[in-house]
């Protein structure tokens, strides 16, 4: 596939425009790669393709294609490198600063999401539902893991399917829910009083700062730029109240929706060896961490997929 924005993917994120290579029509059949269903609400496995080599716009497009259609998408058996593993996200789109969170030395894209084996089972980083720092006035399209090192069982990442949690509500709630925007703040994350949570996370260097208190408001109900389809936006772990509407009486509406958006039937789970590489569009998912080993090393590597100002009805 060629058009007009495919000619300098490999040129700095800042040249870098928000969708370098459009996803291939729907109903397109994969020349480059081969896509299987992986569960009911979300998720597929994509094999055939090596990611650290160079790869031809049409797979990019197949790629986008497959997360457009399934949400998040895994590979196995990959080997990237930091830079080939940003060399991959850039292929996406540019690079979404990531606050607070200090990178990897010498590789200023890229976050370790890391976890020591002095740490205690409960707690981990990203381990409440969330969409990734859906605070910012632009928050990541997507987010992309690769597993380095993993424990021999669990530590686990569940995705929730943001459309189906929509979609499943009643016709008056939903047409209540397009009139609202969400407060969203990284306060409960990143902010001073969360310091001494970071500090316990052994792997992971995190400044939180005064600034985490700022606040932002999205839809509540989020219009997906490329597919044109709804989807909740509203998480448990940053979305702090509705516009208009006292804290007493966001919290109870907001409680609600944090249940339901992500009952088990809208997820996957994925349970990570070595090499695997986690895709995901933030627009229509929530996904957690799930903290339920210790005494074991877990790294994984993440990049950032800059995407645009949410879109409401
Ligand atoms: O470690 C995980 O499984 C997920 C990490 C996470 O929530 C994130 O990178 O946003």
């Amino acid at each position: 596939m060629t058009n007009a924005h495919t000619t300098n993917v490999h040129a700095g994120a800042e040249s870098n425009p928000l969708i370098p290579i459009p996803a291939v029509a729907e109903g397109h059949a994969y020349q480059h790669i081969v896509v299987e269903q992986y569960a009911g609400a979300c998720g597929a496995i994509i094999s055939g393709i090596d990611l650290a080599q160079p790869l031809p716009d049409v797979a990019v497009a197949e790629i986008r294609r497959a997360i457009l259609d399934h949400l998040v998408v895994f590979f196995r058996d990959q080997s990237l490198s930091p830079e080939q593993q940003v060399e991959f996200s850039h292929r996406f789109g540019p690079y979404n600063h990531v606050p607070f969170i200090e990178p990897v030395a010498g590789h200023p894209e890229v976050i370790a999401v890391a976890r020591e084996p002095q740490e205690t089972q409960g707690f981990a980083f990203g381990s409440l539902w969330h969409s990734d720092f859906s605070f910012l006035p632009e928050p990541p399209m997507g987010s992309i893991l690769h597993a380095i090192e993993v424990p021999p069982y669990g530590a686990d990442t569940l995705w929730s399917n943001q459309y189906l949690a929509f979609s499943t509500l009643s016709p008056g709630l939903q047409q209540t829910l397009r009139t609202l925007r969400g407060i969203h703040s990284a306060t409960n994350a990143y902010s001073k009083k969360m310091q001494g949570i970071h500090d316990s996370f052994a792997g992971m260097r995190v400044q939180t700062s005064d600034t985490a208190n700022e606040v932002i408001e999205h839809p509540l109900v989020r219009i997906h730029a490329e597919t044109g389809r709804p989807a909740l936006y509203a998480d448990q772990q940053y979305t702090i109240g509705i516009a208009g509407w006292a804290n007493h009486e966001a919290k109870q509406l907001l409680d609600y929706l944090y249940q339901h958006s992500v009952q088990p039937a809208f997820t996957c789970r994925w349970q990570w060896k070595v090499g695997d590489v986690a895709f995901w569009d933030n627009r229509c998912l929530q996904h957690m961490a799930m903290a339920d080993v210790s005494g074991h090393r877990r790294l994984l590597h993440r990049t950032t997929v800059a995407g645009e100002r949410p879109l409401g009805s």
